[in-house]
């Protein structure tokens, strides 16, 4: 059945449910973006002309919102607790209805049971039963209730999860005994997917999929009448729970602030004023989202304080025309040294800033970083600000539309239930259909070669670079404009491409190490990787200089590469 875009989503809204208080913020921001969907769906559409799109039966099972995990979000909705989850689940809901897909929503374990056909009252059904969703979105509360109570269907259709992880989980957590070995730890279970299964809230982590969740775009129009408006000398704080506010340094740099700024805040509080929140703060309480969007529509500068961690607001307050000021961590904050997530451990090596999307894919002049513990390149940094002049911005990823198309590129093509074709042993692998370039820096795929049948991302987008001692996959790809592709590793997983980069292997080993294939300088060997689950972008060792996987991207949609829709 071909899929066909929907733009009334009544039925959609009907679907979420209702009674708590995070399904009612949920719809109220369907419904707000209602248009928006409506005028993206179209564009798509035009854009996409007469590409089949097979209709998918899709269960979204929002774990975290199940009494059985305890529903500890719900009751804090109004209360200044977080709302990024509930942003993002919003936007997946709709993204799903609007491409066309045949849609479930359970959040009780009672639903999820009924729906996957497992009869009430039965802990977990024993037999293998016949799966009817093609796809299953889920969390890791989700993923937890479906091992329980799906019996032996759960190993079988695993491959049809996709697990939202708003951080990421890089390879290296997800391997089970790989982690345990290594003592990668993680509060979240060791689950051996394939890492492209959890999907992230930003692009930072190019071993997931990246997800996302969508901002409002601005027209022409509104986008010249908050220039318009904007009162030069007017900062709003990113902390709506008074906690954030506990942050040490505070004093000496909101002081500098404020002898240039008056500065606002959206602190919920019950009846006083919280003590954590300075006097000379303005505070609104905490806002309904639209106000809260009026109210950066006046700013000219949204502060972090450096917690939470790479959460929607400061692309609203960038979307909205203000500069995003935050601070530079050095050291950068790791699952060692720091919570990386509301009252867990991360799963993700290391951050150098509260918003590193912000940082590295946006930019000055819309995003400033900076050391707060030094007042004197903090008010430098203020005063630079207050002469810069900034257009509302919001990365095409970030839009509807942006996120309608990645979105339908992944359920085309991601398909986790085959086996990765070329993912063999050294001693049998298929000569690499590549060749050095032309200027002898990497490797590509031969023009005259025909493509792996059946790869996606297209393996003609394949660059293949050696990295310097130290460097990660990730960074080595950014550096040459590229981006880290895992599921090109395969390619290169042989012999054959150290030959062809013209590599001096002495030796040759097969291991499991999520560094490998690499190449170690001192004793000339060249390691192999035996784990197919194990290949990662991220990582590092100055003993080894990686092997990587590039690809391109599209200017502001780097999920997808040029040929990849
Ligand atoms: C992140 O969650 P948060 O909810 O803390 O993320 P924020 O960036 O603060 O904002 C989420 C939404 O809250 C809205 C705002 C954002 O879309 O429009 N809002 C509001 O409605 N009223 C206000 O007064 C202020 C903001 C992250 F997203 C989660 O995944 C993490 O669990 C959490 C903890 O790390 O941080």
């Amino acid at each position: 059945v071909q899929a066909v875009f929907r733009s009334n989503l009544s039925h959609l809204l009907d679907l979420m449910g209702g009674g708590k208080e995070s399904l009612i913020f949920m719809k109220k921001r369907t419904k707000r973006l209602m248009a928006q969907w409506a005028l993206a769906a179209r564009r798509l559409a035009q854009k996409l002309g007469a590409t089949q799109r097979d209709q998918k039966q899709i269960l979204v099972h929002i774990g975290f919102l199940t009494e059985e995990s305890g529903d500890v979000f719900s009751p804090r909705v109004l209360k200044g607790g977080p709302l990024g989850e509930m942003v993002q689940w919003a936007d997946i809901l709709t993204a799903l209805y609007v491409l066309g897909h045949g849609l479930r929503v359970t959040v009780s374990l009672k639903e999820l049971q009924s729906n996957l056909g497992v009869p009430p009252g039965r802990g977990s059904c024993p037999l293998t039963m016949p799966l009817p969703f093609d796809l299953i979105y889920t969390d890791y509360h989700g993923l937890q209730q479906m091992k329980q109570h799906m019996g032996l269907s759960f190993k079988k259709y695993r491959c049809r999860i996709r697990v939202i992880d708003t951080f990421g989980t890089e390879p290296a957590y997800n391997h089970e005994e790989y982690a345990t070995l290594h003592g990668y730890r993680t509060n979240w279970g060791y689950w051996n997917l394939n890492p492209k299964q959890f999907m992230t809230m930003f692009p930072h982590t190019p071993d997931n999929s990246f997800m996302g969740f969508v901002s409002e775009e601005l027209n022409e129009t509104e986008k010249r009448l908050i220039k318009g408006g904007k009162a030069s000398n007017m900062a709003v704080v990113y902390g709506k729970e008074a906690s954030i506010w506990k942050v040490s340094g505070k004093e000496k740099f909101l002081g500098i602030l404020n002898k240039y700024m008056e500065i606002h805040g959206t602190v919920y509080y019950e009846s006083q004023r919280p003590p954590e929140v300075p006097a000379f703060v303005k505070n609104h309480g905490l806002l309904p989202q639209p106000e809260f969007q009026q109210l950066l529509r006046k700013a000219k500068l949204f502060i972090g304080f450096g917690f939470p961690y790479e959460g929607p607001a400061p692309l609203e307050a960038i979307a909205n025309g203000c500069i995003f000021l935050q601070s530079r961590f050095s050291p950068p904050h790791s699952s060692l040294n720091h919570e990386l997530r509301c009252g867990a451990k991360g799963d993700r090596t290391s951050v150098f800033s509260q918003h590193p999307y912000a940082e590295n894919f946006i930019g000055k002049p819309h995003v400033w970083t900076v050391d707060y513990n030094n007042s004197e390149e903090f008010e430098a940094a203020i005063k630079a600000i207050m002469r810069t002049q900034v257009d509302p911005y919001l990365p095409y990823e970030y839009t509807c539309e942006g996120m309608l198309e990645r979105i339908h590129a992944y359920i085309q093509h991601q398909d986790f239930c085959i086996a990765p074709g070329p993912a063999l042993p050294e001693a049998h692998a298929p000569q690499s259909p590549f060749v050095l370039a032309p200027n002898a820096t990497h490797l590509e795929w031969a023009r005259n070669t025909s493509l792996a049948p059946g790869s996606w991302p297209p393996a003609h987008a394949l660059r293949a670079w050696l990295a310097v001692p130290g460097r990660a996959c990730t960074d080595t790809c950014l550096d040459h404009g590229l981006i880290c592709e895992p599921s090109f590793f395969p390619f290169l997983n042989s012999q054959d491409a150290f030959l062809k980069l013209q590599v001096p292997c002495d030796s040759t080993e097969s291991e499991m190490n999520h560094l490998y294939p690499a190449f170690a300088q001192p004793g000339q060997e060249c390691y192999l990787q035996k784990e197919p689950l194990l290949f990662s972008c991220a990582g590092s060792n100055t003993k080894y200089r990686r092997l990587c996987p590039c690809r391109d991207f599209r200017k502001g949609q780097v999920a997808l590469c040029q040929g990849c829709l």
